[in-house]
């Protein structure tokens, strides 16, 4: 039985979708914090699960008989600025008890890290598996907290614990939670809406990102690897592609030819500066055989067709030849 955490987010609608369709809506149960909203996907099992409550933890771990933890509940970089006690609180606090409850239970746990973890002294072009963590965001802090806290527990408890650097995240089906790549997304529905989008950091800033659909199957690759073949147990590094702001918006005038962008920078252009462009992930590669499928252009391509839908638009690429 699969326990996911956090699962109404910008990722968990998503994992949630493909892990029903794996094994079957009856062995997925999602949690979160919030009621589930109607709009948003998950149809299977929903329950309430605040991570920081370690009996309600416990509870829901007993009572569904739970083999597996998708551990998504998260606060990111944007809002981990505006409410730092918080993301500690849930970040580091709600990891801790899902990997001690993980340890007395054999349970297996994937928890997704972040690009975050870098900083200012890390080389931000082809940022190495092994290269140095010194972030300067709450967000990106604990992230670097997490990852040695999965390594220790998988080294001293032997817990099966996989996780993942996400990049920037970009998708349709729920809206991102407050994070410094949400701009990425907000861009594809504000050229389809209003025709214009102000972004709130600058043209020139360049952040690795990848599809929602590589992100699903990164995650499902990883949990299905043999354990033998996983030599890294803080966080792996993935990456799909890399695009500046400006570039995104000339990519998206391919299809919307009309839209127009404005740039006003602002808190969130100074966690961006912090971190890679761009992101090597040969350690990845070698071990769990990971490789995207979507390109920038594809992804593109594939979030207008979603968001014209989803907005209630004619879809701006069915009369442009496609791009690849
Ligand atoms: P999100 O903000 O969209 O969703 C997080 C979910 O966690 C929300 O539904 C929220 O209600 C829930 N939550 C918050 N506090 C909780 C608590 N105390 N108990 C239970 N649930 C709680 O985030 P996301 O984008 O889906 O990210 C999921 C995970 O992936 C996070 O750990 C995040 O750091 C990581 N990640 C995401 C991205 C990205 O681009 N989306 C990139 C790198 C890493
Ligand atoms: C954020 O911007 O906070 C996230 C991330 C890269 O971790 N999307």
């Amino acid at each position: 039985m699969i326990l996911v955490t956090g699962a109404l987010g910008q990722i968990g609608v998503d994992l949630v979708e493909r892990l029903e369709r794996m094994h079957g809506p009856e062995n997925v149960i999602a949690t979160d914090l919030r009621a589930r909203q109607p709009k948003v996907g998950l149809n299977g099992r929903f329950d309430h699960l605040d991570v920081t409550d370690r009996d309600e933890l416990d509870r829901i771990l007993d009572a569904k008989k739970i083999t597996t933890v998708y551990h998504l509940a998260g606060i990111l970089s944007a809002k981990g600025e505006e409410k730092p006690d918080l993301c500690w609180r849930v970040n580091i606090n709600g990891l801790k008890s899902v990997l001690s409850a993980a340890q007395k239970r054999g349970l297996k746990v994937f928890w997704p890290s972040s690009i975050a973890v870098f900083g200012h002294n890390t080389p931000r072009d082809d940022t190495p598996q092994s290269a140095v963590t010194d972030p300067s965001t709450m967000y990106g802090i604990t992230k670097v907290m997490g990852e040695l806290l999965c390594r220790y527990y998988a080294e001293r408890y032997s817990v099966d614990i996989r996780s993942i650097r996400f990049p920037g995240i970009i998708s349709y089906n729920a809206p991102p939670g407050g994070g410094t790549t949400d701009f990425a997304v907000d861009m594809f529905f504000q050229a389809l809406e209003s025709g214009t989008y102000e972004c709130f950091v600058a043209p020139k800033t360049r952040l690795p990102m990848m599809y929602m659909d590589d992100a699903v199957k990164s995650v499902i690759d990883l949990m299905a690897a043999k354990s033998k073949h996983i030599t890294v147990r803080t966080s792996y590094n993935v990456t799909a592609f890399s695009f500046s702001a400006e570039e995104l918006v000339a990519v998206i005038r391919k299809y919307v030819s009309e839209f127009e962008c404005t740039y006003r920078p602002d808190f969130r252009q100074e966690i961006a500066d912090t971190w890679p462009r761009t992101i090597d992930d040969s350690t990845a590669r070698r071990d769990w055989n990971w490789k995207p499928e979507f390109d920038l252009h594809a992804m593109a391509r594939d979030m207008l067709e979603n968001v014209s839908r989803a907005v209630g638009t004619p879809s701006p690429t069915s009369s442009v030849s496609r791009h690849k």
